[in-house]
């Protein structure tokens, strides 16, 4: 049922973070709080160990609570280090969670600095991240996929090295996580219909019933009795995307909706949780 989509470009990348990831002493592998399933990499979680690795949920301030919670329980239940939290809210967070790593003992029995790598899919805060544990220096964040464009090692202190890697994509991504990447604007333009991917969170939006937070956010008073189109063509009407014979643009109507939940302004939003997640949706169109 499920379609293979290849992400360009990605290959070269995928070998060379494969190569890098066996080279370091721990991983630290950031995933978005909204869609953590979806914006993990299969390929990486293969070959790291358990022990070297640890699973960030950032982002957690545009995600649910609960679920989030449900989420990092979840990940600790399957034997993995995992840790959410929002970058943004709490800068410090990962600065302290690596003074718990037993640096000066590893780097003393490596005879050289203990070497971290922060990996991850695009746009999910790794820059922001290794921001956060530098004084002065800063690397590039922005909000959009594809910023940074090397990767680079950083000297963190003395005894301490990290890489902050160029965000990719697994090189075959099924229909759901496809969507849940869309959504959240990883996917390139070209390759998705706005429209299409408005109605798929309005769907997510419709099932947990937060349909409420559309109408207020956008001054509806219409009824429109929760109909995603009939919601997509009062954003358009409201915020006057009209086509060249005066009708509702949708496209650009999905475009803001689209752009509000990805900067939070449409309230905390998570995209899949552990338990409604069927792994067979996941898993039968991979390769
Ligand atoms: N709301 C929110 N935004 C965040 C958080 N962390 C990072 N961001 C924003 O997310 C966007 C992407 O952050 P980057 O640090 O550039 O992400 P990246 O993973 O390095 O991205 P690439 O280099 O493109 O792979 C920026 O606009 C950040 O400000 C967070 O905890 N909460
Ligand atoms: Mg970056």
């Amino acid at each position: 049922m499920g379609r293979s989509k290849f992400s360009k470009g990605s290959p070269r990348f995928i070998n060379e973070i494969k190569t890098l990831v066996k080279a370091v002493d721990y991983v630290l592998e950031i995933l978005d709080a909204r869609a953590p399933r979806s914006t993990r990499n299969p390929i990486l979680s293969d070959i790291i160990s358990p022990a070297r690795e640890v699973i960030l949920l950032n982002k957690s301030d545009l995600a649910e609570k609960k679920v989030t919670t449900q989420w990092e329980s979840h990940f600790k239940a399957n034997g993995q280090q995992a840790l959410s939290f929002s970058i943004k809210k709490a800068p410090t967070v990962i600065s302290d969670y690596l003074d718990t790593i037993d640096i000066k003992n590893s780097s003393n029995k490596l005879n050289r600095a203990c070497r971290i790598i922060i990996v991850g899919v695009p746009n999910v805060g790794k820059s922001t991240i290794t921001n956060s544990l530098l004084n002065r220096k800063t690397v590039r964040t922005g909000d959009k996929p594809g910023i940074t464009r090397g990767n680079q090692w950083i000297r963190i202190k003395p005894g301490l090295e990290l890489l902050d890697t160029v965000g990719i994509l697994p090189p075959h991504i099924n229909d759901v996580t496809f969507t849940n990447l869309a959504i959240l604007g990883l996917i390139a333009e070209s390759r998705i219909d706005p429209q299409e991917v408005a109605f798929s969170l309005m769907d997510k939006i419709g099932d947990k019933r937060l349909f409420e937070r559309l109408i207020s956010r956008y001054g509806i008073t219409n009824k429109v009795e929760e109909d995603p189109e009939m919601i997509l063509e009062e954003i358009g009407t409201r915020r006057g995307c009209l086509g060249s014979g005066g009708e509702v643009d949708l496209s650009k109507a999905s475009i803001i909706l689209l752009k509000d939940f990805r900067e939070g302004k449409l309230g905390p939003i998570s995209l899949e949780s552990p338990e409604e997640v069927n792994e067979t949706d996941y898993n039968e169109s991979e390769e």
